[in-house]
């Protein structure tokens, strides 16, 4: 099978998670003007396309993934002429938007679920899923992704709403077709406006098994698998809303989801499926999750990354498309995690970096990953922000964790390690607001800042700006098939990419080990790229990464 030539295939995604990019107003809330002002910035850098986290109206219990009005901007991201002017601010640089589409829920304050929660035989009362209790307590022993049941009771009624996520975040219910025609004018709504695609937020979720029959389990993640994600009818309703509305527009669609493992990747993805475009699997990012999910550390290691990608990489083979990534907005910062930022942090962020803009599929780039933004440390749970890392925090206590012990995980694991300000100068408050941020600024601002990456030529940024050069350049790098060479050492990958007469071969020491192994004689002639001022043929130094070119 020949691999189809897409621009969404050639191009890079960044993504902004807007509360966190650049406040313009000066109320500590990163803002749409704040975008519009740093455009030059990635325009510069060489990103194509924006994935723009939610900025629609919301109570902002799930920062901005409870949406309230899917037509409206959130006042504190600014109007929708500010949205208008953002659009037209990229298409005049010759960049794209894809926003994120949240609608396997809505929040509890959208007027469908004000009406649907007034009465049992209200018009909207299908449009969220209702159910009386059993025995005294929830319909069944569903958990909810954030802690404790995912059944809220509501006593209006008498009866009980699911919520996979908080209870402010009513499932829709996609069996009704009257709900199904509203979110495809939704859609169609932002895409006339002229936006290049969207980026669909837990995708794998939106089809329920509807005998919400109890669940056995042993981890929350198998609870997701098996009861949760893949629903009966989810192809029928992403076939649906393809043929409907998306197919009709020249744009990418990304799905996110948990559960979506790679046996039913191409299900969703597979080219003549007409369905998605991509997805952003989470297999590596679930790796560390314990039985418990985040907070519960389980040990993992570079094996099973690499494994996860063989795998996947395998699964999609020449008819699927994935976005490639490390970090987003829900895991914790890639160089904390995946490399290490005490000692290496420069070096194994530029690896990193190599790894995922010679992968195959789509790259991904959280915004501040592209100056090597760590993970932050707070020291008390009131600087955390997250409903998520907040509602474990009530659980695991109650479960008898210590204070001291939850806090490690959660500066290791949660989700506000990856929400801090932008770090743009050694200014105050990092040039991201003149006034306090709705989320501290991690400390290292003073150091780790796009001022000083612009500078040095050496720097993390400037690494991925080659990088991002040399793949718009090469079409092995988008186009090529991927193999894997024998390294010989557990602590490097090695793989090419090759197109007709033109290949690459990647060389990855994902270790602090110098490795002594002369790996030249099988490499093509010419080191495109390497992370190390000087290469020695007879040695791989610690984190030490190099891309080799055979013409
Ligand atoms: O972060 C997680 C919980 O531990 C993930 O499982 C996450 O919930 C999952 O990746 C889905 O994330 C998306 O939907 C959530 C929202 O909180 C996330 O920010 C979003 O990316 C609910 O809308």
């Amino acid at each position: 099978m020949i691999v189809r030539r897409k621009w969404w295939k050639e191009e890079v995604i960044y993504q902004i998670y807007p509360r966190s990019f650049q406040d313009s107003t000066g109320d500590g809330f990163g803002d749409i003007q704040g975008i519009i002002s740093r455009l030059d910035y990635l325009k510069n850098f060489g990103v194509d396309i924006i994935w723009l986290g939610p900025v629609y109206e919301t109570p902002d219990d799930d920062n901005g993934y409870d949406i309230s009005n899917y037509r409206e901007i959130d006042p504190r991201f600014g109007t929708m002429a500010d949205f208008d002017a953002l659009l037209k601010a990229l298409k005049n640089r010759g960049m794209k938007l894809i926003m994120d589409l949240v609608v396997n829920h809505s929040s509890d304050e959208h007027k469908w679920f004000e009406a649907s929660r007034q009465s049992i035989d209200n018009a909207y009362r299908d449009y969220y899923y209702w159910r009386p209790g059993e025995n005294g307590g929830p319909p069944n022993n569903w958990l909810s992704f954030f802690g404790g049941s995912a059944w809220q009771y509501d006593e209006l009624t008498g009866q009980y709403y699911l919520h996979l996520f908080t209870k402010k975040q009513p499932d829709l219910n996609w069996e009704n077709p009257k709900l199904r025609q509203e979110i495809y004018d939704i859609i169609k709504f932002w895409l006339d406006k002229g936006i290049d695609g969207f980026r669909m937020d837990v995708i794998s979720l939106i089809s329920k098994r509807l005998d919400f029959k109890d669940a056995e389990f042993d981890s929350f993640g198998q609870l997701v698998e098996r009861y949760y994600a893949n629903g009966p009818r989810i192809h029928d309703f992403i076939k649906e809303m393809y043929d409907e509305v998306l197919c009709k527009y020249d744009i990418m669609t990304v799905g996110e989801g948990p559960g979506i493992t790679k046996d039913v990747g191409l299900d969703y993805v597979g080219q003549d499926r007409g369905e998605l475009n991509m997805i952003f699997h989470l297999d590596h990012m679930f790796l560390g999750f314990g039985q418990r999910g985040r907070f519960d550390y389980r040990h993992y290691d570079w094996n099973d990354i690499k494994q996860i990608f063989r795998e996947w990489e395998v699964a999609m083979g020449d008819s699927g498309w994935l976005s490639v990534f490390l970090d987003n907005h829900d895991f914790p910062r890639m160089v904390s995690r995946f490399g290490n930022d005490k000692d290496y942090r420069v070096e194994s962020a530029k690896l990193l970096a190599m790894l995922i803009l010679t992968m195959r599929g789509t790259p991904c780039i959280y915004q501040g990953s592209e100056i090597g933004m760590t993970n932050v440390e707070f020291d008390n749970i009131s600087e955390f922000r997250d409903v998520e890392t907040l509602n474990f925090h009530k659980v695991f206590l109650d479960d008898g964790m210590s204070e001291e012990a939850f806090l490690k995980n959660a500066n290791l694991y949660g989700r506000d390690n990856v929400r801090t300000p932008m770090q743009w100068d050694a200014s105050s408050f990092s040039g991201f607001s003149n006034s306090e941020p709705w989320i501290s600024v991690n400390p290292n601002y003073i150091d780790i800042n796009v001022e000083n990456a612009l500078e040095d030529k050496n720097s993390i940024y400037h690494f991925y700006k080659d990088l991002l050069d040399i793949r718009r350049e090469n079409k092995a790098l988008q186009y090529g098939t991927w193999s894997e060479l024998e390294s010989g050492s557990e602590d490097v990958f090695i793989y090419q990419r090759s197109l007709d007469d033109s290949g690459f071969v990647i060389v990855l020491n994902h270790s602090d080990n110098i490795i002594d192994k002369d790996f030249t004689d099988f490499m093509p002639k010419t080191l495109v790229l390497s992370n190390y001022d000087r290469v020695d043929n007879a040695a791989l130094q610690a984190w030490e990464c190099r891309l080799y070119k055979n013409k």
